[in-house]
């Protein structure tokens, strides 16, 4: 019997373009899954992943990132065939200090053998810095845009922050000029009390090519630590954040972007910028933050032991309790906050999987005997009341005249299809009548899930701020106005969704009250 987890995994393989041999043996693999069978590509006498999964030689790769390099110095040889699993995991430089200066670089990053890749960067790495801050703190980021005039002007999106509009990353205002900085201010403030501690990301929000801008490297993570969280989750050395995105290389391992609506993709899923890594573990618990940074592609996450993962957070920080989960789907930007023990495993390899291409994406070597002093509570952090809507507002993410759309138009900077007040909460009813699935983000307050289908929402998404929306399927949220007033978007993450047009922007506006009356003069004394 599949349970409900498993509809949706089938629901996505099917909805996933081009159906291939791959996705016919992924549909094998999760039927195997649910069955309660398990697989195993232990050590590494079973194939799971296909013919790539052995190919190659060993070679050494250099692990210098973000060596800065002019654009067209390459040399023009064939790009050496990757050897899965021969490069380390990598992780990002973390800048921890209230204030931050990133300069938006380009970089020649070392991913596969052979030539580096030409990036633009946050730091000079890909992902960029990671920025990681307690809430309730201010942190100032100065970003600078070192990139060539050709790219335009910059804007960055701190996705997941509950940000003043100023400093949301506005798509065609307040942007960053060639040469030029700006810093945005982050307050770590919500609802009058303290953000909730998660995995935000940033990345570039440019209007129509933020897909370019996010293509070619403009993505980092932001870390809120939240002190109310429990302590006893895996920590330190042991709280892992994974960026997990796709590339396609050319002969010389750049990555030219060539704009499609329907999504851009590649054949390379990278994680944390490296293709296929391994990293040596201990026999405890690991806590694993996810994010899906690909422009446009979904994945379906297993491990090849057939173990479960236990979800303890979404993009919006820690779940009510944890959920334990097989398979987790994960569309682009959303983010999987799970713990996975690695108890008894020792001398084993564990992979991370994508049941949609077959593809082991990161190999877990358990290398040590480690003490676990780790724990996952029962329950981990309550649900805040944000109150009963009083408007309800619909959305449908549509595709009109060739074009993605939301409610039949396409963005436009110069109009406002909602004005929220704030203080009050609203209900969005979420409609998807086309036949892509869509993942869909509202800036500004995270969301609480009402229903699916009218029926119950999955219990790993009571609050989110970014959306799976299956073909067909209708979602009933509520969202209440904190804080903020000012312009926030709304729109469709697969990214050239949104560049060709799944976009739309709303107004926290202040109530209106009645006019004053003015005054009345009084009248002048009549002469005598
Ligand atoms: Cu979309």
């Amino acid at each position: 019997m599949i349970n409900r987890n498993g509809r949706e995994a089938f629901r996505t393989l099917m909805n996933t373009r081009p159906v291939n041999f791959r996705r016919i043996l992924a549909l094998f693999i999760l039927a195997t899954v649910l069955c309660g069978l398990g697989l195993s590509f232990a050590g590494s006498e079973s194939n799971g992943g296909g013919d790539h999964f052995f190919a190659g030689k060993t070679g050494e790769r250099h692990l210098r990132r973000g060596d800065l390099a002019p654009t067209g110095t390459l040399t023009p040889i064939a790009a050496p065939t990757p050897t899965p699993f021969s490069h380390p995991l990598l992780f990002s430089p973390v800048a921890a200090e209230a204030n931050v200066s990133i300069g938006i670089d380009e970089a020649c990053v070392q991913i596969l053998d052979g030539p580096c890749t030409n990036m633009w960067t946050y730091g000079g790495t890909y992902p960029g810095i990671t920025i990681r801050r307690p809430t309730g703190q201010t942190t100032n980021v100065t970003f600078t845009n070192n990139l060539d005039p050709a790219a335009g002007e910059l804007t960055v999106h701190n996705h997941g922050n509950h940000s003043s509009a100023a400093n949301d990353g506005q798509p065609d205002d307040l942007l960053i000029p060639t040469g030029g900085s700006r810093t945005y201010i982050y307050d770590g403030l919500e609802r009058g009390g303290n953000q909730q501690g998660k995995m935000q990301f940033y990345h570039d929000h440019r209007m129509d090519v933020t897909g370019r801008n996010v293509w070619m490297g403009l993505t980092g993570m932001y870390i809120v630590d939240d002190p109310a969280d429990p302590p006893t989750l895996p920590s330190g050395t042991f709280d892992l954040p994974l960026a997990v995105a796709d590339r396609q290389f050319d002969a010389n391992n750049q990555i030219p972007y060539v704009f499609d609506p329907n999504g851009v993709t590649g054949d390379k899923i990278l994680v944390n910028g490296v293709y296929e890594p391994y990293l040596e573990v201990g026999d405890r618990k690991y806590r694993l933050r996810i994010l899906d940074a690909s422009n446009a592609r979904t994945y379906f996450l297993t491990l090849s032991t057939g173990d479960s993962f236990i979800q303890i957070g979404t993009e919006s920080g820690l779940l009510p309790a944890p959920v334990v989960r097989t398979g987790m789907r994960m569309g682009p930007a959303e983010r999987l906050d799970v713990v996975v023990d690695f108890a008894g495993k020792l001398g084993q390899n564990v992979y991370l999987t994508d049941l949609l291409t077959g593809m082991p994406l990161l190999e877990f070597r358990v290398t040590q005997h480690l003490v676990d002093d780790s724990s996952i509570p029962p329950t981990l952090r309550p649900l805040p009341d944000i109150g009963e809507p009083t408007v309800t507002r619909n959305w449908s993410f549509d595709k009109t005249a060739g074009h993605w759309t939301i409610n039949g138009l396409r963005f436009d900077p110069n109009r406002v299809d909602a004005r929220p007040v704030i203080g009050t909460t609203e209900k969005w009813v979420f409609t998807n009548p086309t036949g892509q699935a869509h993942t869909v983000h509202i800036h500004d307050v995270s969301q609480q899930c009402i229903s699916r289908n009218g029926g119950a929402c999955y219990p790993y998404e009571t609050m989110k701020e970014t959306w799976y929306l299956d073909p067909g399927e209708t979602l009933e949220l509520k969202l209440k106005f904190t804080d903020h007033t000012g312009m926030y978007m709304l729109h469709c993450h697969i990214v050239e969704h949104e560049d060709d047009g799944m976009m739309t922007q709303f107004e926290v506006v202040r109530p209106t009250s009645p006019r004053p009356r003015p005054t009345p003069l009084p009248r002048p004394t009549p002469r005598p």
